[in-house]
């Protein structure tokens, strides 16, 4: 099948609001394991601007258990479903080829893997036989060995040549260029200095000429920033202004998207820099 690239618009970077229909995900878990609810909850996404909705069946907080393929499948496949069938734009959050699979026969357009192809060697067959963009985030291990995984050289230097790694795995399994994104992977077997190196340095990921995804909504280098007066971790639905300004920042750093739990701070945000970059 021919590639298709990422969608894009030309009034300010995507949306992308998460959907994790997972019993255990750290910010939302739970709330939207139920199909209806979560529906209706990619119809709010949707309202407040969201571009595409992205489905995920288990969860990658640090210390989740993993769930088997099956069970992965029976939890995304009913809302992805129903999405497509309303002409709603998903993308599947899976690293397993066999889940990436049946989403993108039930309706996905957008295959978002958080192991950047290297959980299941059965990924680019997928991808190149669909046709469908890929999403490549920086990982180097399951959630229950992340800690241990957050030795870097040099981090900014070590996620560009681990992504462009896996960007050459990609193209020689026949993927097109066409279809790829990059993301450094936020929080994922990075400390919150790591995270706050790439951000910083992020047109070291722009400039390898991907469009390029941050996911930093809620996360937990953004809990122990906002520390309260008494030294307290801000709680996690308490990070959205945070969240928000690194929206912002994306958007005039040349980011492709964000993936965020709360849309509309997030579209607001994007529209502001939008419009600030088209006066210029
Ligand atoms: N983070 C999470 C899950 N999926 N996908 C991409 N591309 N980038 C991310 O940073 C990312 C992701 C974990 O966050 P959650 O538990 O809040 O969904």
């Amino acid at each position: 099948m021919a590639a298709h690239p990422l969608p894009e618009r030309g009034d300010r970077i995507m949306v992308m609001g998460v959907l994790n229909v997972t019993p255990d995900s750290f910010s939302d878990g739970g709330r939207y394991a139920d199909l209806d609810a979560a529906v209706a909850h990619a119809h709010e996404m949707v309202a407040e601007g969201a571009d595409l909705i992205d489905v995920g069946g288990e969860s990658t907080r640090p210390g989740a258990h993993r769930v088997a393929a099956d069970e992965e499948a029976r939890r995304v496949l009913p809302v992805i479903s129903r999405l497509a069938a309303e002409g709603i734009a998903v993308s599947v959050d899976t690293y397993r080829a066999a889940v990436a699979e049946l989403a993108i026969a039930s309706g996905a357009q957008v295959v978002n893997d958080v192991s950047g192809g290297l959980g299941d060697p059965d990924m680019a067959r997928v991808v190149r036989d669909s046709g469908c963009p890929w999403i490549l985030m920086h990982w180097r291990g399951h959630s229950d060995r992340m800690a241990e995984l957050a030795q870097y050289e040099d981090v900014v230097a070590d996620v560009r040549t681990e992504l462009s790694a896996r960007v050459e795995d990609a193209l020689k399994a026949g993927v097109s260029s066409d279809q790829l994104a990059l993301d450094p992977g936020l929080g994922f077997a990075k400390r919150a200095e790591h995270n706050w190196a790439l951000l910083a340095n992020l047109d070291a990921l722009t400039g390898l000429g991907l469009p390029v995804l941050l996911g930093a909504s809620r996360k937990s280098f953004l809990g122990s920033l906002l520390t309260d007066a008494g030294g307290a971790v801000r709680a996690s639905d308490e990070r959205e202004d945070a969240t928000t300004a690194l929206t912002t920042y994306a958007a005039l750093k040349g980011a492709w998207g964000v993936r965020v739990h709360r849309v509309r701070p997030s579209v607001d945000a994007a529209l502001v820099v939008g419009a600030i970059g088209r006066a210029r």
